[in-house]
């Protein structure tokens, strides 16, 4: 008899699994009233044995939808485009408030807790990874919380 068990090992799985990525725990922020942008955050898992190089995001959420890391600039934290977003070979990186995000610049509609949205992460070969991911209430950690612990402060 034939092994079968590649098959098995991956229904198995949870999450979106690709040939290479695997995405997990995607979620996009909850947009907040009068701001016209929003966030989806991630965990991206490269499991072959090549860099998973993404250079774009699609979406209809938005008018324009990016990929973005965030900089200390002198101890303000500003976020800007980049230009790729690199998943090592067989390792894992983390989209998360504060860090690396996809931008959704110019929403079509407000995005509200319990809806869910989808976009698609292109890669340089042009490999197109669909995610379809739940809006939640994400707090902003660039915030100054005084209610909190002090999680998420600036680092210098
Ligand atoms: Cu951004």
């Amino acid at each position: 008899m034939k092994k079968t068990l590649g098959a098995i090992v991956l229904s198995a799985m949870s999450g979106s699994v690709f040939a290479e990525l695997i995405v997990e725990n995607a979620h996009i922020r909850e947009s907040i009233p009068g701001a016209p942008n929003s966030a989806a955050f991630m965990i991206l898992k490269n499991t072959s044995a090549q860099d998973v190089v993404l250079t774009s995001a699609t979406s209809e959420l938005a008018r324009a939808t990016e990929l973005h890391n965030h900089i200390n600039d002198n101890g303000v934290m500003r976020m800007r485009e980049v230009s790729e977003i690199v998943v090592p070979a067989g390792q894992s990186v983390q989209l998360k408030p504060g860090g690396m995000h996809v931008m959704f610049m110019g929403l079509a509609t407000p995005l509200k807790q319990g809806e869910q949205g989808s976009f698609t992460l292109v890669d340089q070969s042009g490999q197109k990874y669909p995610v379809q991911a739940p809006v939640k209430k994400i707090k902003m950690q660039m915030k100054h919380d005084h209610q909190g612990d002090h999680k998420g402060e600036h680092k210098h």
